[in-house]
């Protein structure tokens, strides 16, 4: 299918169909190396698992580039030590403080139902344009605190900014957008972290003004990346990973059967959906020193790209794992969503996603939904399934018909 001299990642095949390629790249090509990005992908469950589990050798500097001109500050991906410990603790609390759970379910219910209903008499619904993008864009809105009568603005300026992120070629002129996008986002959210520092509320924005760092308030610069980097992590994936999941039900129609009938089935579909297909593909990492993968020396400041899909499908680390079967017995529901998950979907080690248990309910919440209020879901007819995007992937549409 594939050879090692004429494969690339940047091609149109794997742009089409990555998953035909991972069993490719593990057996024959596990430090693949693509020009064009300067950069080497790699592919076993073992060896990204030992990347994500070893930040000393492989950092995560590579966000300089990658993420900082956009989201104007380091994110948390870039902290270490006392500081990575005590901001990842000050945004988690926004997340999932128990003093607030009740409130972060009602808003995501508020949510789902708002934007599910003007669907509901027609009896067909995009999941993914007609509502997913939306709604995952407002669910990050109410948990800022920012005011969701702006939020095709915020949506806009979001898409911008997470093209910089995830292409791994941006044109010049696409660079230049996403920059004007994260300026637009900046000049947005300034008066508003001023309001929020005068006046806080209970939000995510307002945690982050009052919360103190080593005795002292964070800066406004600090605040905001902050805030760019919650828009990001809980915006970009949570469209997909909904539409995969729905689609991958309807494709197995006997595991479709199974969750409409036990529900608690939900969180082992979510778990089963992200190891299948992880909504974010890649995680990058750039070397600290020189070093051994998979028997290839690279040199210190080397880029790598672990591939999550690839990793999630190493028939090493699951059975059958190119099946999406919702029962395997090598899928845990409850480590699924913490640092002792097998899957790498929330990455590994001491940036393991902190808003996987938000991602969670959230997704578990909106599928419980569709399914209650969607009778007879079922693929539009002529609809053909395609998936976008190389960094974050998922189905450009999901056009459903229910009665
Ligand atoms: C926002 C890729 C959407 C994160 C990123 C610059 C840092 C970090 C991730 C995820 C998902 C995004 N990286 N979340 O891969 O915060």
């Amino acid at each position: 299918k594939a050879s090692i001299r004429s494969f690339s990642v940047l091609s149109d095949e794997f742009a089409r169909n990555p998953y035909d390629y991972f069993a490719f790249l593990r057996e024959s090509d596990p430090v693949h190396y693509e020009e064009s990005v300067d950069g080497y992908f790699i592919s076993r469950y073992e060896d990204v698992r030992y990347v994500l589990q070893h930040p000393e050798i492989f950092t995560t500097r590579s966000l300089t580039k990658r993420a900082e001109p956009v989201m104007r500050g380091p994110v948390l991906a870039q902290m270490k030590g006392k500081e990575h410990t005590a901001k990842r603790r000050i945004v988690m609390r926004g997340f999932s403080g128990h003093t607030l759970r009740e409130h972060q379910i009602h808003l995501i219910k508020h949510n789902a139902e708002r934007l599910l209903l003007p669907h509901l008499d027609k009896g067909r619904v995009d999941l993914v344009n007609d509502f997913g993008k939306t709604f995952a864009v407002c669910v990050t809105m109410d948990i800022l605190g920012l005011d969701k009568r702006d939020h095709q603005q915020i949506q806009d300026w979001h898409s911008g900014v997470a093209d910089f992120i995830t292409t791994l070629n941006q044109p010049m002129e696409a660079r230049a957008y996403s920059l004007w996008c994260s300026e637009q986002l900046a000049n947005y959210l300034a008066p508003v972290i001023k309001e929020r520092r005068a006046r806080p509320g209970h939000d995510l924005i307002s945690m982050l003004c009052t919360a103190e760092y080593d005795g002292m308030a964070m800066s406004d610069s600090d605040i905001l990346a902050l805030i760019l980097n919650v828009l990001l992590a809980a915006t970009e994936p949570a469209d997909k990973t909904l539409a995969l999941l729905i689609y991958h039900l309807l494709d197995n129609p006997d595991q479709m059967q199974d969750v409409l009938a036990d529900r608690s089935l939900v969180p082992r579909a979510i778990a089963e959906t992200l190891r299948f297909k992880p909504p974010v593909q890649l995680i990058p990492r750039q070397l600290a020193q020189d070093t051994e993968i998979a028997g290839v020396i690279l040199p210190q400041d080397t880029i790598i790209f672990c591939m999550i899909g690839a990793a999630n499908r190493d028939p090493a680390a699951f059975e059958r794992a190119d099946e999406f079967d919702i029962h395997r017995s090598d899928l845990d529901p409850k480590s699924a969503f913490t640092g002792a998950a097998r899957h790498l979907a929330f990455g590994s080690g001491m940036h393991h996603c902190l808003g996987a248990e938000f991602a969670r309910a959230e997704i578990e919440i909106v599928v419980n939904l569709v399914l209650d209020r969607m009778q007879n879901i079922r693929l539009e007819d002529s609809f053909v399934y395609r998936e976008t995007g190389l960094y974050t992937r998922g189905p450009a549409s999901l056009p459903v018909l229910f009665d």
